[in-house]
């Protein structure tokens, strides 16, 4: 005979096998993420326990002896049962978590990396601090060290957003005019997913972000070449495009006249793996049709449409920001 819970089981597999990847609070790469993990097992088994409680007392109260009716209905079931159990528990529980996320919470040894992440509407500008102190340009990606701990500063340009990657943390504000700090750590090297998760306005669906974990020796190389001018083989004529519409009012890239501060630092986008917070890939095509037609690519955002080029300029300046790595 087979249990009327199996289906039911079954469909919550399924469900719960939907949420492992890069972007699974379910599927931690880090310390900071298991526990938030652990806690939240915690929560859902001791809710379901519960239920069952619940489910067994109410079955009683309706089909059970006069006997036990009339205990189920008495001051003291209800004292013990609706008053002291569930203060008894949530305070438990409310220990337990602030126990388990003691590291979390308490963020005064600095982390040996830190990282700014600056929330805009809608992509994420980043700062390094560079060999000599100076501070590294970088946007909508962040690249880290594989085992190390690091700070991640999170400062708002505007309205609230909230820093989330879930596989490798809990979630946090950055509100305007607050500096607040999320510690992470990645266990092993990959790509894990994140996304704004306090609705910011517009396109916020689109306000994602990456987290790059790399070999530490693989990211130091990275880090020390970002503070210098990127690499740019020839393309003279992409990069005289970009300077004559005027792409550096609002974008910089080290070692050009191209100096804004209104959007993201380009200086390596051809180094990212997508483009525009995380919308779509990285690919020349995908270059030329943000430029061209960003507002369709990802309606609300800050950039104005450029659709004063013809398809070969497009190309032109697409493979220019391409070799920028
Ligand atoms: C008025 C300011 C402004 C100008 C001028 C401007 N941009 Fe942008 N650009 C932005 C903003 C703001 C964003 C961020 C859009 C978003 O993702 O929400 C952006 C994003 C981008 C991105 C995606 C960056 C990333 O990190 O994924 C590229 C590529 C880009 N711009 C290229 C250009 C080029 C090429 C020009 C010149 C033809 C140009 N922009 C002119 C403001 C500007
Ligand atoms: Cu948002």
């Amino acid at each position: 005979m087979t249990s009327p819970a199996l289906p039911g089981i079954a469909m919550g597999a399924l469900l719960i096998s939907g949420c492992t990847g890069i972007q699974s609070a379910l599927a931690p790469a880090g310390d900071e993420a298991s526990r938030v993990a652990l806690l939240t097992l915690i929560l859902f088994a001791g809710a379901g326990v519960i239920l069952l409680i619940v489910g067994a007392a109410l079955a009683l109260a309706i089909g059970g002896s006069d006997r036990t009716r009339r205990l189920l209905g008495s001051d003291r079931a209800i004292k013990l049962g609706g008053i002291a159990f569930p203060v008894v528990t949530l305070t438990v529980l409310l220990g337990y978590g602030v126990w388990l996320m003691r590291e979390t919470i308490a963020t005064d040894r600095p982390a040996a990396l830190r990282i700014e992440v600056t929330g805009e509407q809608w992509w994420w500008r980043v700062a390094y601090a560079g060999a000599d102190g100076k501070p590294v340009a970088e946007a909508n990606e962040l690249r880290i060290p594989v085992g190390r701990e690091i700070d991640i500063v999170l400062r708002s340009a505007d309205v609230i957003h909230s820093f989330w990657v879930p596989s490798l943390g809990g979630k946090l504000d950055m509100i305007p005019g607050r500096t607040n700090t999320l510690r992470l750590k990645a266990e092993r090297p990959g790509v894990y997913r994140g996304q704004c998760a306090e609705y910011c306005g517009g396109p916020h669906a689109l306000m994602a972000l990456e987290i790059v974990a790399l070999p530490p020796a693989e990211f130091e190389a990275w880090l020390a070449a970002a503070a210098a001018p990127p690499a740019r083989a020839g393309q003279e004529r992409g990069r005289a495009l970009f300077e004559s519409a005027g792409c550096g009012a609002c974008h910089a890239v080290r070692g050009t006249a191209a100096a804004g501060v209104v959007g993201p630092d380009l200086s390596r986008i051809g180094g990212r793996r997508a483009l525009t917070a995380a919308t779509i890939p990285n690919t020349p095509e995908n270059l030329a049709r943000f430029i061209a037609h960003g507002q369709s690519v990802k309606p609300g955002n800050l950039m104005p449409e450029f659709r004063i080029f013809s398809d070969e300029e497009l190309q032109a300046l697409a493979a220019y920001l391409a070799s920028l790595t």
